[in-house]
């Protein structure tokens, strides 16, 4: 066992805190995914992965660190990675998927606030979270009101840069968007002394894509049925994507896929082939936040896909073709980025287009709309989403719920009641 507690008091981590934490942490992993039956082998990396979650990743990153690169830290999918892996700096997804940080946001911010948004500042002011004490500084967005306001709250614990995020898909959107990749490129060349160059770019955009493209595999094969895969061992693949080193990634997501060829071509799955099949949809669930896959899988459905920016809002765009010059890369990276169709985007009618696709294609028999308490973007889209389901007669759930136990109990018996009525 390697000590890590000299690289946290490094860090100035609340170690006592720290500590709590990570008694916390295993238990729930054992109980959450290591009681599943019939999980592929190749899971075996990601378990790895999470048992490691504030040591080995963390050392890499105090080791890049030492060497002089930078580590950028960032909580939404707008932020493009490949422009911070340009720059020869390490972008790295924020932890914000616990109940265990929100009474330190709740000293300071509202209560009534989405846990999102209280469990990542929670983590900086209980200083809980070695990502974000790794990081030079950090990316925000002005995304939602919440997130946004929050941001500059954080500026006074932590260097934070916030980029302007249309609220938009139109031309002006877009040329406002350019604008701040170019002075996100600015920033980042300041930050770490490194030019962005064409290639430097290509080359990052490159291994952001792989990753990119193993994620779709991955989520190609739950179409399957028998599907070889649960749901929440998909939802924590992509979880781990946000922090993890991104070419060692891509391999073991693409070693896990071919592990899955060959269960699909024996018919062999992890659920009978009559198990209601569900798409999540709405807010992101960030790591550790398995709450609803696991009421739904532990309930006897089986979730074949996550339309949220823990799914396929993270990896279903590709960079568009483009002249390979920097002004085409940089352009073609606002057009990947505004694909992502957040509820925070007026109007955000391709939402409701992927969500009747994927339930189209993905054979779904139900869907359920995911939002976080006090999240008025994707509560209100709600509406919107409803409607178009049952136009085309799918049966939709709408959940609310936050990080807390509380509501388990209930939560189950409505799920439990959807998937009697949904069970084909
Ligand atoms: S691109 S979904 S990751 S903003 S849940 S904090 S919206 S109140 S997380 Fe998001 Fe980027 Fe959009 Fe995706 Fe606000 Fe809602 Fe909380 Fe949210």
């Amino acid at each position: 066992m390697v000590d890590y507690r000299p690289m946290w008091t490094e860090l100035d981590l609340d170690l006592e805190k720290h500590d709590m934490l990570l008694q916390a942490l295993p238990g729930m992993y054992e109980s959450t995914f290591l009681t599943q039956e019939n999980r592929p082998e190749a899971m075996d990396y990601f378990d790895f992965v999470v048992g490691e979650i504030h040591g080995l990743r963390v050392k890499e990153l105090m080791d890049h660190k030492a060497a002089g690169g930078k580590v950028v830290g960032l909580y939404c999918v707008f932020v493009p990675e490949d422009l911070i892996l340009a720059a020869g700096a390490i972008p790295v997804g924020l932890c914000a998927g616990t109940q265990f940080s929100v009474p330190d946001a709740e000293d300071v911010l509202p209560r009534n606030t989405c846990a999102l948004i209280k469990s990542s500042f929670g983590f900086k002011v209980g200083r809980t979270c070695p990502y974000v004490q790794a990081s030079d500084f950090v990316i925000g967005e002005t995304t939602c009101d919440g997130k946004k306001k929050m941001y500059e709250i954080l500026a006074g614990y932590h260097p934070t840069h916030v980029m302007e995020v249309p609220q938009k898909k139109t031309p002006l959107g877009r040329e406002l968007f350019l604008a701040e990749l170019r002075g996100l490129r600015a920033k980042l060349e300041a930050e770490t002394g490194m030019d962005i160059t064409a290639d430097s770019l290509a080359q990052a955009t490159a291994a952001i894509e792989a990753k990119r493209r193993a994620l779709k595999r991955l989520h190609a094969i739950r179409k399957a049925r028998p599907v070889p895969i649960s749901g929440l061992d998909a939802l924590l693949v992509t979880q781990i994507s946000f922090y993890d080193d991104p070419v060692r990634f891509t391999e073991k997501v693409n070693a896990l896929c071919d592990e899955l060829d060959v269960r699909m071509g024996k018919g062999e799955g992890v659920a009978t082939a009559d198990a209601p099949r569900v798409l999540v949809s709405g807010s992101p669930m960030a790591i550790p936040n398995w709450k609803l896959h696991r009421i739904l899988e532990e309930s006897g459905a089986v979730v074949v896909g996550e339309e949220s920016c823990t799914g396929t809002r993270y990896f279903d765009y590709l960079t568009p073709e483009n002249d390979g010059s920097l002004t085409g890369q940089l352009g073609a990276i606002a057009d990947r980025q505004l694909e992502t169709h957040c509820a925070c985007f007026t109007p955000n009618d391709e939402r409701i287009e992927d969500i009747l696709t994927l339930a189209r294609e993905w054979a779904v028999d139900g869907v359920v709309h995911y939002s976080l308490q006090f999240c008025h973007t994707f509560a209100n889209e709600a509406v919107k989403v409803e409607k178009a389901l049952a136009e085309q007669d799918i049966p939709l759930l709408r959940i609310e719920t936050d990080y807390g136990d509380e509501d388990v109990g209930q939560l189950k018996t409505r799920v439990d009641a959807f998937l009697e009525m949904i069970r084909p």
